[in-house]
């Protein structure tokens, strides 16, 4: 009895590293449908690399007289300018037809991402993310606030 401890742990501690960053883990947290007033949409996984073959779409739906803020504190996609193999795109409405307001395929630094202004026109956001199926990063992160169409930064 003594040996079966140690046979477990030698069993499955490779499965574990193994599956850590990969494509089962991680897609609880791929894409949705949110409505509150704050929230986080991120890369499935984050902060752990995001997996191959993901598709994700998120749609933000705030209420009806408000716009979407959205703020991104990480971009790192697996992509350059040459080429992009995977991408995030946020659009101006509930679906992917929607004018697109920006679109990410590389590593952006803080300043980068601080100079990004990110808002809807009306009380809708829709996101999609995809990665093809080599080459995973660690993803994003963002916080989107709902307010009100007359503000004041
Ligand atoms: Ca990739």
């Amino acid at each position: 009895m003594k040996f079966v401890t140690p046979a477990v742990v030698l069993v499955f501690s490779p499965l574990l590293l193994t599956l850590l960053p990969g494509d089962v883990v991680a897609f609880s947290d791929c894409g949705g449908i949110l409505n509150e007033k704050k929230g986080t949409v991120r890369s499935p996984g984050y902060p752990l690399n995001y997996p191959n073959d993901a598709a994700c779409n998120w749609t933000i739906i705030a209420a009806v007289n408000e716009i979407i803020d959205m703020r991104f504190s990480m971009i790192d996609l697996d992509g350059n300018s040459f080429s992009c193999p995977d991408i995030v795109t946020v659009f101006d409405g509930d679906n992917w037809q929607a004018t697109p307001i920006m679109r990410f395929c590389t590593l952006l630094n803080k300043t980068e991402l601080d100079s990004l202004s990110i808002r809807s026109t009306g009380n809708k956001m829709y996101i999609t993310f995809t990665s093809d199926y080599s080459n995973t990063r660690k993803g994003f992160i963002s916080q989107f606030t709902a307010q009100g169409r007359i503000y004041f930064d």
